[in-house]
């Protein structure tokens, strides 16, 4: 491929002397900018939808720590909410949206057509940063993977395991199958607009692929996100796609034989010996430092950092941690990472 961006190339299957490094939640509240532009913005919400703040935010990890991808500054739940669900974020504890668990709060939902009504700041956002970012860096655009989304729309908030979406799958299958439908339209023509604005590279997040048992798995974690492979495909047969099926276990060979994802990022638990072996042979591998090494930084942090680069260096890699960091990382253990990695 001919193109600069390191990204790209380790995507593309080049393996790199050095590999390229993004942080999953790289913008966020473990830096004292972001907590100044969300203040600035008013709620979490207002700062998704005001494009300006929405850019500034994205690029203050670039401006700090020089990664070689940018992500989209906006989150998963902004589907749902455009399509209907009365989405809050509730300061320290997090979303609550209202749910879904039955036929007829599923038919209270708008259609997939109207969607960027919502979303079209978003677009905005995307065009901006397109034309901010300077020549070397990537710039990813992401979704929620339907199952992950879906979750949280039965639930009306995060839950440690996924039971009201598990129960609906036993109970009701026949309305949650309607909502993934929606929800899996409604995911192909937000990322086609992200697409068509400047994404470059789009991740799909599966946060909680592993709560589904090994069925529900291919049903649901599977077979949607190859519709949307599939349907990104049809229209840019070249366009880079991550695939996060955080938790998937042995799933992780599935999913990459199935989806058609271009890479696939490993949560901490996947061994690194085991992606090397299973997983790099076949497609770029991007993962998997603990978060909580941001947090305890010093030598645990350097020592954890060289293991991994270690063992994944001889193939297509991308550095990243294994889950989103947290906002009680400190921004300096960035710069320690960053300096290991890249001497
Ligand atoms: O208080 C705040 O400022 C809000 C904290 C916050 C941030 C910074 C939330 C609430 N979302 C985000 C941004 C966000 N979310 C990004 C932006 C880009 C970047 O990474 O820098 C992205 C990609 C997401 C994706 C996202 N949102 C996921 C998938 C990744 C993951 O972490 O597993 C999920 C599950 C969400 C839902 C969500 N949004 C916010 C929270 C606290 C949660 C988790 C809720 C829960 O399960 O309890």
């Amino acid at each position: 491929m001919k193109t600069d961006k390191l990204l790209l190339r380790a995507l593309s299957g080049e393996t790199l002397p050095i590999p390229p490094v993004w942080l999953m939640r790289q913008a966020g509240r473990y830096l004292p900018e972001y907590r100044a532009t969300r203040a600035k913005a008013g709620s979490f919400l207002d700062l998704c939808y005001n494009p300006e703040l929405a850019i500034e935010v994205t690029m203050q990890p670039m401006r700090r720590y020089g990664f070689d991808a940018a992500i989209l500054f906006a989150d998963i739940l902004l589907v749902p909410q455009a399509l209907g669900a009365n989405l809050t974020f509730v300061q320290g504890e997090g979303p609550r949206l209202s749910t879904i668990t039955n036929a007829e709060d599923l038919a209270k939902l708008g259609s997939v057509d109207d969607i960027h009504a919502t979303l079209s700041p978003i677009y905005e956002t995307v065009r901006g940063l397109a034309e901010t970012l300077p020549p070397e860096t990537t710039l990813i655009g992401f979704a929620g993977a339907p199952w992950t989304v879906a979750t949280y729309m039965v639930a009306g908030r995060g839950t440690p395991d996924q039971a009201p979406a598990r129960d609906l799958i036993a109970r009701q299958p026949e309305v949650f199958d309607a909502l993934m439908e929606k929800i899996t339209a409604a995911t192909i023509g937000y990322l086609e607009k992200q697409v068509e604005a400047g994404a470059e590279v789009i991740k799909l997040f599966d946060s909680w692929a592993g709560t589904l048992n090994w069925e529900d798995f291919a049903k649901y974690s599977i077979a949607p996100t190859k519709r949307i492979v599939d349907a990104l495909h049809a229209r840019w047969p070249n366009l880079p796609i991550i695939g996060f099926p955080r938790g998937a276990g042995t799933g992780y060979e599935a999913y990459i034989a199935q989806t058609g994802i271009t890479a696939v990022a490993l949560g901490s638990t996947v061994s690194p010996h085991f992606a090397k072996e299973r997983l790099q042979p076949k497609l770029c591998v991007q993962g998997n430092l603990d978060p909580l090494f941001m947090v305890v930084g010093g030598d645990p942090l350097v020592r954890a950092t060289q293991r991994i680069v270690e063992i994944l260096k001889d193939g297509p890699f991308i550095f990243n941690l294994g889950h989103g960091i947290t906002p009680d990382a400190d921004p300096k253990n960035v710069d320690l990472m960053l300096k290991t990695i890249r001497g």
